[in-house]
């Protein structure tokens, strides 16, 4: 039995997996938990990070405007399912004038490591970068320097320090829509000068597992077990109908977590539903966001779809940790 190391989190939302259902990761029967029109305001809810907060949990989310202008706001729930999102978009102080200049904010994570909640987001600065800030209380937010050079996407931070280190997964990318990206591993002793950059892994090349050719990123926070941290990840295909987004999970080694020792070669969740299929953006699941529990194994994924509306799915860490031992590329 693998097992999840890190907090007991009370009365996180779960479901049963069906009668029947056949993969390792199952959807929430009342999807989609957010709508698109979840503020007065929105074109769109997705893509969006919640951590365990208080009684309940906070997140924040990605809320394209009916300008269709890419920002992130504050929310809170009870039951990590049912979520009060703030009308306004986070408005940051701290950083340098220059770097508090917004260009357009999109896809955040949400990390807690020791005292705080940091915020990395891809962040507009003369092209895509990974904007990094924090909170105490989600109400106040602090912006530092922005982890890299553009360009970049997809920036997610570790849990903890390793090897005494902040720990950074990110995506090197372009200014489009990048037909390309491998995820590397980066270290910091502040959380602002980034360096000892090591490749993790890349586009899986070939029909073997052709769902991860184009791209990948790294997707929640990733979970430290006894097996080593599990990573869910986000997979690109190029088809003639455009880029097809779906799901795959990896363990990496605790201490170096560049070494990939499992990644699954079939993907773990994939566009099929309507609310996935159809939308701003069709075809395309991405996680953003997972809460799991020490006690019981159980992991509770939220992730986009479509770019339109926010999903919630369920695994366990047993489950998916073997599928990606026994599904191994
Ligand atoms: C990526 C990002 C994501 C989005 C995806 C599919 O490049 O922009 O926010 O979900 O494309 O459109």
């Amino acid at each position: 039995m693998a097992k999840i190391i890190g907090e007991a989190i009370k009365n996180m939302p779960w479901e049963e997996k069906p009668l029947g259902y056949k993969g390792p990761v199952w959807r929430y029967k009342g999807n989609p938990i957010i709508n698109k029109d979840g503020i007065p305001s929105s074109n769109s809810i997705f893509n969006s990070a919640v951590v365990p907060f208080g009684d309940g949990y906070a997140g924040i989310f990605r809320c394209d405007s009916k300008a269709v202008s890419m920002d992130i706001y504050a929310g809170f729930s009870k039951d990590g399912v049912n979520w009060e999102i703030q009308h306004e978009p986070i408005k940051f102080e701290g950083a340098d004038p220059e770097i508090l200049k917004r260009e357009y904010r999109y896809d955040p994570r949400v990390c807690f490591i020791e005292d705080r909640y940091y915020i990395t987001w891809c962040n507009g600065y003369h092209g895509p970068t990974i904007g990094v800030g924090y909170t105490f209380d989600f109400k106040t937010f602090i912006q530092c320097e922005n982890a890299f050079l553009p360009y970049n996407r997809n920036g997610v931070l570790f849990p903890r320090k390793i090897n005494g280190n902040f720990a950074m997964l990110s995506r090197p990318s372009d200014t489009g829509h990048t037909p390309f990206g491998d995820i590397f591993y980066s270290q910091s002793p502040d959380l602002e000068h980034w360096g000892r950059h090591r490749f993790v892994m890349g586009t899986y090349r070939g029909d073997a597992s052709a769902w991860q050719s184009t791209k990948i990123g790294a997707g929640p926070i990733p979970i430290e077990t006894d097996e080593g941290w599990l990573l869910i990840y986000h997979g690109v295909l190029t088809t003639c109908n455009g880029m097809v987004y779906r799901i795959g999970s990896a363990i990496l080694d605790i201490d170096e977590p560049w070494k990939v020792k499992y990644r699954t070669k079939n993907y773990i969740l994939a566009p099929e539903e309507l609310y996935e299929r159809v939308g701003d953006v069709p075809n395309v699941v991405f996680p953003c966001a997972a809460i799991s529990d020490a006690d019981t194994g159980r992991i509770a994924i939220y992730y986009g779809c479509a770019d339109t509306v926010t999903g919630l799915a369920f695994t366990t860490v047993d489950e998916l940790v073997k599928y990606t031992k026994e599904n191994s590329l």
